[in-house]
């Protein structure tokens, strides 16, 4: 019997999102309808899944929520925009468009840089919906298939040193993005009046029902892990020799999220499936796609992501099928070493000469507050920069490509914005909170709104045990366990579960190539910087050499240490 129908049987009936996709004309639903009633500022409930495709999400403000309830007001609805940036490459004429559209027509004036390389604007009122898509369209930016059950941004090493090298990642990562973009006409219909695209209302890689959830695919650039791969289902592992870009190692089958309490749901990393050359790399994405849209599961979508398919069928059997259909055999996979992550803050200089600036952007907020005018900082950047920006998967901005007599110029102004602070601590960059509160609808806990102040605990936790400056632990918060902060490949991680409550996880390593685990459920942060103090105490007094944290507490049996996901990380 044919694999599909017997999966079909297995799982039960499809989910109601299974209905709307099948029912939505390739996406378009009603909301070029929806779009001019004005009696409300939100999206039917069709529509406000649809919209995701789009790469919007319906949200309101949830600190002003139930003022507005008793008032008898509806939710104040608005939408957030994310947009897609394979790479996070944006130039500074584009900049200057999404820095005045930012300023004119969102609630909340700001920029938010995301952990995927891309911008999100929050608090787009209805009206302002179309005037948005069409911005964006003059300076060739889309949301396409930023949200959704469907390819999302395709992230690439921000690696400015290696420009060759990085230049052709890129090329890839783009590459990789339009072939696994949907071909509906949807957009262009909706959001930008009817103009055309060159394109049918066929999907032949995504399916009229596009994919069972989400997916996400990176371009890595080794040893730097950046991009945090084990977060996504379909990683294409750059391979080069003298500088130039032969091929891949594909791993498929990474991500973090799960759900309280369910532990059919957990965080998992991706498998080696093997190396491919140049010219199978789109062969290869789309297979791997198809296998994962025909076995993927359409009744849970909390089981529905590639890594739970692999759980399910085992990962040979799910790799035979990819080489099936890509028709083709992966060769063995080739050595690669991932040594760190994060960004390197500050200048560097590329193997051409240039010079690359990287901005430390706390959470990604690009705000005018009145000590700090970061966004302005980087608007008054674009205005005399001649290189691009390069959005970083850490939330943060590189300015690339200066060449030498503009440095000083372009530094003066990123200190005069505060848009670099020489005290800023290598904790605090290596720390990152996801949105949270109050735009977040599943925010449990605060997150980028608690971790600055969490982050000056912890830097003065570290130098009362005994440690320099320069010491550092990768932490992160996430509001929920859907894991948008990455927690679950951090050395500390802080999982949202109620207000000012916590689970404490613990064990990440530094090349973010393992998982951590739960060490203390439900606590308050201040029980979690009192078990901090505690366990940096004994880092200090017993670590070896310069023993990361994280290796130390699996080492010193803290904590177990996660091989296998489904096996270890609930055990
Ligand atoms: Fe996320 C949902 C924000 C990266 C896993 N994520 C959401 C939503 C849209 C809430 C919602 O569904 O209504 C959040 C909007 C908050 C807001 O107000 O902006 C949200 N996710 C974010 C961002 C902005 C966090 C940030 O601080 O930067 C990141 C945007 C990335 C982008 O540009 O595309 C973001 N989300 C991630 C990541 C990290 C990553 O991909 O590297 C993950 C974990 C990796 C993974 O997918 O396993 C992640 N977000 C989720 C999930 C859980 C998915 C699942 O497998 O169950 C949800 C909820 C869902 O999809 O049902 C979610
Ligand atoms: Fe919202 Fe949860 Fe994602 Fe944070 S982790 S942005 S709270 S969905």
């Amino acid at each position: 019997m044919d694999k599909q129908v017997v999966l079909d049987q297995e799982l039960g009936s499809f989910s109601d999102n299974e209905r709307l996709k099948g029912e939505s004309n390739f996406l378009r639903g009603s909301i070029a309808k929806d779009l001019t009633n004005e009696i409300t500022g939100g999206f039917d409930s069709d529509n406000f899944q649809l919209i995701r495709f789009h790469g919007m999400y319906q949200q309101d403000d949830r600190d002003i929520r139930n003022e507005r309830a008793k008032q008898k007001l509806e939710p104040l609805h608005n939408v957030m925009l994310r947009a897609r940036m394979p790479g996070g490459v944006i130039t500074p004429k584009q900049w200057l468009a999404i820095d005045k559209f930012a300023t004119d027509h969102t609630l909340y004036g700001s920029i938010r840089l995301t952990t995927r390389q891309t911008f999100q604007f929050h608090g787009v009122l209805k009206p302002n919906i179309k005037l948005m898509h069409q911005t964006l369209n003059t300076i060739g930016i889309d949301s396409i298939a930023t949200a959704g059950d469907v390819n999302r941004n395709v992230l690439c090493t921000s690696n400015p040193v290696e420009t060759e090298l990085h230049q052709q990642a890129y090329e890839w990562a783009t590459k990789i993005s339009e072939h696994l973009l949907p071909k509906t006409r949807a957009y262009a219909e909706i959001w930008l009046d009817g103009e055309k695209l060159e394109t049918t209302d066929e999907e032949p890689i995504l399916g009229s029902n596009y994919l069972p959830r989400k997916f996400k695919t990176t371009v890595v650039v080794p040893p730097d892990n950046d991009v945090d791969l084990h977060a996504n289902d379909l990683n294409f592992v750059a391979i080069a020799q003298d500088g130039k870009l032969v091929g891949f190692n594909v791993l498929v089958g990474g991500g973090l999220a799960m759900t309280h309490g369910d532990t059919s749901t957990y965080p998992r990393k991706a498998d080696e499936f093997g190396y491919i050359p140049l010219d199978k790399t789109l062969d290869v994405a789309a297979a791997v796609v198809t296998t994962q849209r025909d076995w993927g599961n359409r009744s849970n979508r909390k089981n529905a992501k590639t890594k739970y398919t692999l759980d399910r069928v085992g990962i040979d059997v799910f790799k035979k099928e990819v080489e099936k259909r890509a028709n083709f055999t992966f060769e063995q996979i080739k050595p690669y070493e991932f040594t760190h992550r994060g960004d390197k803050v500050g200048w560097i200089e590329g193997i051409d000469g240039k010079h690359h600036l990287t901005l430390f952007i706390e959470n990604g907020r690009l705000l005018d507050a009145p000590t700090k005018p970061l966004k302005s900082g980087v608007a008054e950047i674009a205005k005399i920069h001649q290189g691009d920006f390069r959005m970083t998967a850490n939330q943060n901005l590189i300015v690339a490509g200066v060449p030498t007599q503009y440095k000083q110029q372009i530094e003066d102004i990123a200190y005069k914005h505060g848009l670099i602070d020489k005290k800023t601590s290598q904790q605090r960059i290596n720390s990152m909170a996801c949105v949270s509160f109050p735009t977040c609808p599943l925010a449990m806990a605060e997150a980028e709104r608690f971790l600055p102040e969490f982050v000056s605990e912890v830097e003065g936790l570290l130098l009362k045990n005994g440690f320099d400056e320069q010491e550092n632990i990768i932490l992160r918060v996430t509001g929920c366990p859907n894991g948008c902060g990455r927690a679950m490949l951090a050395e500390v991680g802080l999982v949202g579960k109620a207000p000012d409550k916590y689970n404490l996880y613990l064990g990440g390593n530094k090349a973010g190539t393992r998982i951590p685990k739960i060490y203390k459920e439900n606590i308050s942060s201040k029980d979690i910087l009192a078990i901090l103090d505690e366990l940096l105490a004994q880092w200090h007094s017993n670590r070896n050499d310069s023993e990361a944290f994280g290796d130390y507490v699996i080492r010193a049996g803290i904590v177990a240490e996660v091989l296998v996901s489904k096996r270890d990380f609930h055990a």
